[in-house]
């Protein structure tokens, strides 16, 4: 067994109780203790309530990992396909076989079409830096086609750092000390229970006022004191129209704009026309309402702004992120305790990936491919094939792309294709292992070792392997290391010859960080850089140290032509015509995270079935009452789901929550099916949220 310290002993002295960080792709990254009840059995998993982010508190659905882990369905054997695609006909196979067969595949498609033929292909399954990034290593080796990872995080992050030029942000920790909490596009109840956490107690401490901005009424805003209902893709005209009333009325700290930012008369006369009443024709919320806010916003100068994802993904989603994060710098709420904008803290961290990513082998001159693309990719389409061979082989680890990518048509077509070779290295029998010619068995976070850091906080941990795995389940550090081996390319890298934990020792030393050993030991380490640099108090990341109102979106990706210069409503998004009138957003449910948890009993039991809210008025406009059977459509083509009457929402817009496997739909296809997949500025990214559909009774 391996030597995970106990960092306490249980009451009952039977059970030991292991310290580590959740894995899942979450904001929280929260600070888990886990019982171990024998070598291979855990218990409860609890929050640890002396980690001051995490605070005792964490979700359900990892409260309840017992129920993942050691799930029936687990898969423990690696799997040949022996029926057509997609036919679920597998036979059990030995790891050499597998491994053996994946590797001939590999060469055969670089033979025909060259290295570029093979797609390695990834996410944040597991958020550990060791499991996750060492695809990267194989990649650079064998010069196979490069990843451009875009689902996620792209439009947001350029929307933030256009004008901050930084990701990272007051201490998360300071929203427990603020006077107004704005959580700003992002359904913490269900995503990041840590900010509520945080919210509550300056409310229960200080009297602090929450809102919450979301086109529907979810658990946040439920929990807020004021909500504020945009119609999706609009948050840029709210800003602007927030700002408007701060120059209006006197707010603007002017000692702050001339210190600390680049063009704020441009901006105060920019907004001058973009007044609450044109706002409200854009957003749908009452101009008193925009007055109200932009007042409270004007007059509370600890107000702390949380920027969620899900208000960036839209077509103009950039744009209004990077509006939103204009506001605090025009009341210069940065400069107090509990006041200024945050989205993430991904920039503070240090560690140097190259000894896991391979970045020493990395060939620029390879081309890289678009995670988002991968419909039109397997489907031959030139331009996303950036004129190069077919993607005829790919490893797929940490992902469920026949479920959670856009434009799913296309996707499945291309998984459907008879001269695509693909290998799915999972933990359960997902949809898109299901379409695999070689299933291979992977280990959960607590059957491996691995190193983690906080997106929504500050904290590194050191994740040890508490049990032993189910079968045969294997690493993802071990297959790549193995498929290099097989591949002739272990020996151009020290990274295919080391353990995860000395990788993972490695990469924290690099950061300056405490060793794996001494990490383990000490639980966390707080890598919050100092008030002056969290507040931008020495200025923001830009040669001249401003904080940029006026953008230059070059700097944020190359596809920035066309985008607006300063903040404003940019007429990008999917707008409803006629034909489409409804607006659909696909939110995230409580407990689902993104596809996974789609297996565990206790998730199922509270999310039901695939469900869309509908406006009474626009149901009863379409004769449609709650548990009818509707179709949700568009030129991408159309999904059948269970309506739900819910008047939480302004007319016009649809709420999806969750990403259902596509075999949880009456008709086989799930709702992603509608979402489409075309680039959005400056750097790519698809707009989940951000699509046209009509609606029918079924
Ligand atoms: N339970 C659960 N937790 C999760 C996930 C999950 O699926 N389920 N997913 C994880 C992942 S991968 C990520 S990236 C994070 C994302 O977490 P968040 O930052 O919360 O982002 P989203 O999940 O995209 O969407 C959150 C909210 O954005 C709202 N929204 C959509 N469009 C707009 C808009 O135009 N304006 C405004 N103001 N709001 C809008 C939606 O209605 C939804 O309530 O959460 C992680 N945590
Ligand atoms: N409609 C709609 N679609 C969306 C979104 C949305 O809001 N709406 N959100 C998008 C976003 S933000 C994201 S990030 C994507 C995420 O979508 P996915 O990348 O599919 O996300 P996950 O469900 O987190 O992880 C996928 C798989 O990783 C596996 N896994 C976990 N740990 C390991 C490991 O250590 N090894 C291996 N081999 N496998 C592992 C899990 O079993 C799981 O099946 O979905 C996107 N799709
Ligand atoms: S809130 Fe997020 S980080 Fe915390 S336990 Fe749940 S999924 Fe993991
Ligand atoms: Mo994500």
């Amino acid at each position: 067994m391996n030597a995970s310290p106990k960092i306490a002993r249980a009451r009952d002295q039977a059970v030991d109780i292991v310290a580590s960080a959740c894995p899942h792709d979450c904001p929280s990254t929260c600070a888990l203790e886990v019982e171990r009840l024998s070598p291979t059995r855990i218990g409860r998993v609890r929050g640890a309530a002396d980690n001051d982010y995490t605070a005792g508190v964490i979700c359900a659905k990892v409260a309840r990992y017992a129920e993942r882990v050691h799930h029936a369905d687990r898969l423990t054997r690696p799997l040949l396909r022996t029926g057509p695609k997609g036919s679920g006909q597998f036979a059990e196979i030995g790891w050499a076989e597998a491994l053996d067969r994946v590797a001939d595949a590999f060469v055969a498609a670089e033979q025909r079409h060259g290295a570029e033929a093979v797609w390695p292909y990834y996410y944040a399954g597991t958020m550990g830096l060791v499991q996750r990034d060492g695809i990267h290593r194989l990649t650079h080796a064998k010069k196979y086609s490069r990843f451009f990872g875009t689902i996620c995080v792209n439009l947001a992050y350029a929307g933030w750092l256009a004008g901050t030029g930084a990701l990272r942000g007051p201490d998360p920790r300071e929203i427990g000390r603020s006077d107004l909490v704005v959580i700003w596009g992002t359904n913490a109840v269900n995503t990041q229970i840590n900010v509520m956490t945080h919210a509550t107690r300056a409310r229960k401490e200080r009297g602090a006022k929450i809102v919450c901005i979301d086109p529907y009424r979810n658990g946040t805003a439920e929990a807020a004191d004021i909500h504020l209902m945009p119609r999706p893709g609009t948050d840029g005209a709210l800003a602007c129209a927030v700002m408007h009333v701060l120059f209006r009325d006197g707010h603007a700290d002017w000692e702050y704009l001339e210190r600390y930012t680049d063009r704020p008369r441009d901006l105060e006369a920019r907004v001058a026309a973009q007044t609450p009443a044109w706002a409200e024709a854009i957003t749908g919320i009452p101009a008193a309402e925009i007055e109200a806010f932009a007042r409270l916003v004007g007059t509370t100068k600890r107000a702390y702004f949380r920027l969620g994802y899900g208000f960036s993904r839209s077509r103009n989603g950039a744009v209004n992120m990077h509006a939103a994060s204009c506001i605090a710098a025009v009341t210069g709420a940065y400069q107090y305790e509990g006041g200024g904008a945050f989205h993430s803290n991904g920039g503070i961290f240090t560690m140097d990936k190259t000894l896991i990513e391979g970045l020493d082998l990395r060939d620029l001159t390879v081309r890289d491919l678009d995670q988002s693309r991968i419909g039109q990719i397997l489907t031959g389409d030139a331009a996303a094939l950036k004129g190069g061979p077919p993607v005829t082989a790919m490893l797929i680890q940490n992902t469920n792309p026949y479920v959670v990518a856009p434009e799913l048509g296309l996707v499945h077509q291309g998984f459907a294709r008879d001269d695509l070779f693909v290998c799915v290295h999972e933990q359960f029998m997902t949809e898109t292992a299901k379409m695999a010619d070689v299933v291979l068995p992977a280990t959960m976070f607590l059957e491996h070792d691995d190193i983690y850091r906080g997106g929504g906080n500050q904290y590194v941990h050191f994740g040890p392997k508490v049990i032993e795995a189910p079968g045969e389940a294997r690493e993802n550090h071990y297959v790549i290391c193995e498929l290099a081996r097989r591949l002739g390319v272990a020996e151009l890298h020290p990274g295919f010859g080391m353990t995860p934990r000395e990788l993972a020792d490695q990469c924290l030393r690099s950061g300056g960080y405490p060793g794996a050993e001494d990490l383990i030991a000490a639980r966390w380490h707080d890598a919050q850089p100092d008030f002056r640099r969290a507040h931008f108090l020495d200025g923001f990341n830009w040669p001249d140290k401003r904080f940029r109102f006026f953008p230059d979106w070059k700097t944020q990706g190359p596809d920035w032509e066309g985008m607006p210069e300063g903040p404003t409503h940019w007429e990008s998004i999917e707008a409803p015509t006629d034909a489409c009138p409804f607006r659909l957003v696909t939110a995230p449910a409580r407990t689902f995270l993104n596809s996974t948890f789609t297996e565990t009993p206790g998730s199922l039991a509270r999310e039901k079935r695939p469900t869309v809210m509908v406006h009474p008025d626009d149901a009863a406009a379409q004769g449609i009452a709650t548990g009818d059977l509707v179709r949700l459509g568009n030129r991408r083509g159309s999904v059948a789901l269970h309506a739900q009457l819910f008047d939480g929402m302004r007319r016009g817009v649809l709420i999806a929550e969750g990403i259902w496997p596509n075999g949880a739909h009456v008709e086989g296809v799930g709702i992603n099916l509608l979402i489409g997949s075309d680039p959005a500025k400056p750097n790519g990214g698809a707009a989940f949220h951000d699509t046209a559909v009509w609606l029918r009774r079924a």
